[in-house]
């Protein structure tokens, strides 16, 4: 370990020792800057349904893919008949879109405005909305905020779980990938979680896009109350290829409970209605364990907000930062992750950047630098101080991620990944059984192949915590 402190002149530096020089690094105010803007750039490269011009998306511009105005009613809706539902983002590597994981995603990037307004009024992401006078994050949010409004039945007000191919496409572009396109069934964790962002949008645009704030706390009640009424409805893919035809084998997002989900969308419709009859749903019992926010529990979502709104939860919150800090010092990179080798799940790196956030929850609230110094960590394991040496954003660090499971980035046929995506990270679990990892230790079993769907994916879910815990970090240390 070397300390920088005295170091103050902004440059890049090197450090040469016995074992040769280490790569280029910097000394800066402001040193994760551009990766924050990237990681959230990386949503406009995701965007389904329309082109994305030179102008904004370099030499990654590409045609349209999906235009989603033709969606067939999948029989397993008990309905006939179709409906239109462009826009949103695509989920990940593949090219289909899911209400569950784009519910966290959006809470997320809606939670970091609501954290940070006037770091994010500040930045700028060259994308087609950049000159008007919405700050770009609620641009680049609302493109998928629209496409979810257009999920739920407005007969009822239940939310279709996902919209989806029968089958992943092969590794081609979006514009050549053609098979019809679906909604499945309705579930209690989508309509629940659309629940909570329609909710929370409500506020956020409330000043910014009136319109779109009525459309979306009215959608916010219409789902609460289909939820209420079908507080336990399952999404389980096998179940539903046993009835009907065609069989879906997409991602599945599956959740059997629905406390967490309740007690999220429960917070937010009361923070936003102040109405006292959901107050009761708001469930201290729903944070199972502790764990870091993730698709399937979403329930320290729902602290989050009452804390920020100081309805009572400040001190939980602190509680988890404070347990995840502990112990974080006899890690061996002096991270909150990999205190337990089951820190490294599917989707590793996000948990990393969950916890990063929750340290820069509690940082708010005290202002002691503990848990923005552990915070930082965290984002330098990110960024390279980790047992692979990988710096998981692509287009960044001195080894990078070249080949993520990302059907553009395997198939526009330039050799640069697309920039600002989060690769999923070390996971023992090696579900892809891809031939190329170097190793099964839980904190290195991570491969840069486009075959390994396990550890080098990319997703909405994961990007959104790096681009909270670098907006975050960087809003800490003003100009
Ligand atoms: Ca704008
Ligand atoms: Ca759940």
């Amino acid at each position: 370990m070397a300390d920088f402190t005295g170091l103050q002149h902004e440059s890049r530096y090197k450090l040469v020792c016995v074992a040769g020089p280490s790569p280029l690094f910097y000394i800066a105010r402001h040193p994760h800057e551009q990766a924050g803007q990237a990681a959230m750039k990386a949503f406009y490269y995701q965007r389904a349904s329309m082109p994305l011009e030179r102008a904004y998306a370099g030499q990654w511009a590409r045609e349209a893919g999906h235009p989603d105005n033709i969606v067939l009613l999948h029989p397993s809706t008990g309905q006939k008949g179709k409906i239109s539902s462009p826009e949103g983002w695509y989920d990940a590597g593949d090219y289909n879109k899911y209400i569950v994981n784009s519910g966290i995603t959006m809470g997320t990037l809606l939670s970091l405005y609501e954290d940070y307004p006037q770091y994010c009024k500040g930045i700028r992401l060259n994308i087609p909305e950049s000159n008007n006078k919405i700050p770009d994050i609620l641009d680049e949010v609302s493109y998928n905020l629209r496409w979810m409004l257009t999920m739920q039945d407005p007969a009822d007000g239940g939310v279709y779980h996902k919209l989806t191919n029968a089958s992943f496409d092969g590794m081609i572009m979006p514009e050549q990938a053609t098979q019809p396109r679906y909604v499945v069934k309705k579930s209690t964790a989508a309509t629940l979680d659309f629940a909570a962002v329609t909710a929370q949008a409500a506020r956020v645009y409330a000043k910014i896009d009136k319109p779109l704030a009525l459309a979306c706390r009215e959608a916010a009640t219409k789902a609460w109350q289909w939820a209420l009424q079908h507080p336990k409805e399952p999404y389980r893919q096998d179940e539903m290829n046993k009835q009907f035809q065609p069989p879906v084998v997409t991602g599945e997002y599956g959740n059997a409970q629905f406390d967490d989900e309740l007690s999220w969308a429960a917070a937010e419709l009361f923070t936003t209605t102040k109405d006292e009859q959901y107050r009761p749903h708001i469930n201290r019992m729903a944070v199972r364990y502790w764990q870091v926010p993730s698709w399937g529990q979403v329930g320290v979502l729902a602290y989050y907000t009452m804390a920020r709104y100081d309805a009572g939860m400040k001190k939980d919150v602190i509680a988890f930062a404070d347990n995840l800090l502990s112990g974080s010092d006899s890690t061996t990179y002096q991270v909150v992750m990999g205190k337990k080798a089951g820190d490294f799940t599917w989707g590793s790196n996000s948990v990393v950047a969950n916890q990063g956030i929750a340290l820069m929850q509690a940082y708010k609230f005290t202002k002691d630098k503990r848990y923005l110094n552990g915070a930082v960590a965290l984002l330098d394991y990110l960024m390279g101080r980790n047992a692979t040496g990988y710096c998981y954003l692509t287009g960044f660090g001195s080894k990078r991620v070249m080949h993520p499971h990302h059907r553009v980035s395997v198939a526009d046929g330039i050799p640069e990944p697309v920039p600002g995506l989060l690769a999923g990270g070390p996971n023992p679990g090696m579900q892809d059984k891809c031939t190329t990892y170097v190793s099964k230790v839980p904190d290195e079993a991570y491969t840069d192949d486009d075959c390994s769907y396990a550890s080098n994916e990319i997703a909405i879910n994961w990007n959104a915590p790096l681009v909270y815990l670098i907006w975050a970090i960087e809003a800490a240390y003003p100009r």
